[in-house]
């Protein structure tokens, strides 16, 4: 059985859905502060708070799974706005499931991190799996400590808890909450919806996005991934597509002339943005179990937009 703490969020939402056609819909426990806004009723779902070790002791007895992924965390934006509760949830959170996986001998744990532990003198293009890292964001700080955790669990202990650097994240079915790459997401409603965006970063803003399709299946290719393989234990580097606010609007414009794309100044999350790479060299995970993202920015693109017409 597996349980998911933090199932609510934009990866949380389709990982849980792969999981449950990979293993069986009774064998996949979702879970998170409150519920969600659609549940099916063949789907098992508990409320729980991740910071109170007591109630996910409880969980985890009562299921007994053999893997938890460890999703719940407080993104970049909206960690710069309460900056204490980011660091509380997102490193006691993860501080209380590494202590229990140990206490209850689960085998496997998966726990996200984030290009985000990056900052501004780690090298801008193809950022290596070890280099300079001096995030800037309290997200950031939070994933690099949670990283140190990670590898630290596995060194001492041997406990097999595997993460990835995710890059942003696109995806239709679940809008982001809270961070700095959700432009990348708002501009495809926005288009749909009025034919206009106004991208809160520049232009020139290129980041590492992966569309979520690659991302889920990269992630359950790393946890399928047999554990002498691996040289990573504190999170690996994953890329994607790089792009731009402009290359993703002119990409838009293919299919939607009449798209029409503005810029707005100021926004705080330009200086996120700007701490963190343009691109990412994820060669360790392609070494290591394979991986290869099949999504590049048109196809990407396309699929959001088919997707969008008939969900929105
Ligand atoms: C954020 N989507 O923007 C997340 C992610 C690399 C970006 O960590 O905070």
């Amino acid at each position: 059985r597996i349980i998911m703490i933090g199932a609510n969020g934009q990866i949380g939402t389709e990982l849980a859905v792969a999981l449950r056609q990979k293993f069986g819909k009774e064998h996949v426990i979702t879970s998170d502060i409150r519920e969600p806004a659609v549940l099916k009723d063949d789907e098992i779902f508990e409320t729980v708070n991740v910071l109170d070790k007591q109630a996910v002791r409880s969980l985890l007895e009562k299921y007994q799974p053999t893997q938890i992924y460890l999703l719940a965390a407080m993104l970049s934006a909206t960690g710069e706005q309460y900056p204490q509760k980011a660091w509380d949830l997102n490193m006691n959170g993860l501080l209380n499931i590494l202590d229990l996986a140990l206490e209850l001998d689960i085998k496997k744990i998966f726990w996200p991190s984030s290009i985000a532990v990056f900052g501004p003198h780690s090298p801008k293009k193809q950022t290596g799996q070890y280099c300079i890292m001096d995030p800037t964001s309290i997200y950031g700080i939070s994933k690099l400590a949670g990283e140190r955790l990670c590898e630290y669990y596995h060194q001492k202990y041997g406990l097999d808890v595997r993460s990835i650097r995710y890059p942003g994240i696109i995806s239709w079915k679940t809008a982001p909450g809270g961070g700095t790459t959700d432009y990348a997401v708002h501009i495809f409603f926005e288009a749909l919806k009025h034919g206009k965006y106004a991208s809160f970063l520049s232009a020139s803003t290129e980041l590492p996005m992966l569309y979520m399709e690659d991302a889920v299946r990269g992630t359950l290719e790393l946890m399928d991934a047999p554990a002498e393989q691996l040289r990573i234990r504190s999170s690996y580097n994953l890329g994607g597509i790089s792009f731009t606010p402009a290359q993703i609007g002119q990409e838009i414009k293919k299919i939607l002339p009449n798209f029409e794309l503005s810029y707005v100044d100021n926004d705080p999350r330009q200086a996120i943005a700007d701490s963190w790479p343009a691109s990412i060299d994820d060669s360790y995970a392609r070494e290591d179990w394979n991986w290869e993202p099949t999504f590049d920015l048109e196809a990407m693109t396309k699929d959001m937009i088919e997707n969008l017409k008939t969900n929105l």
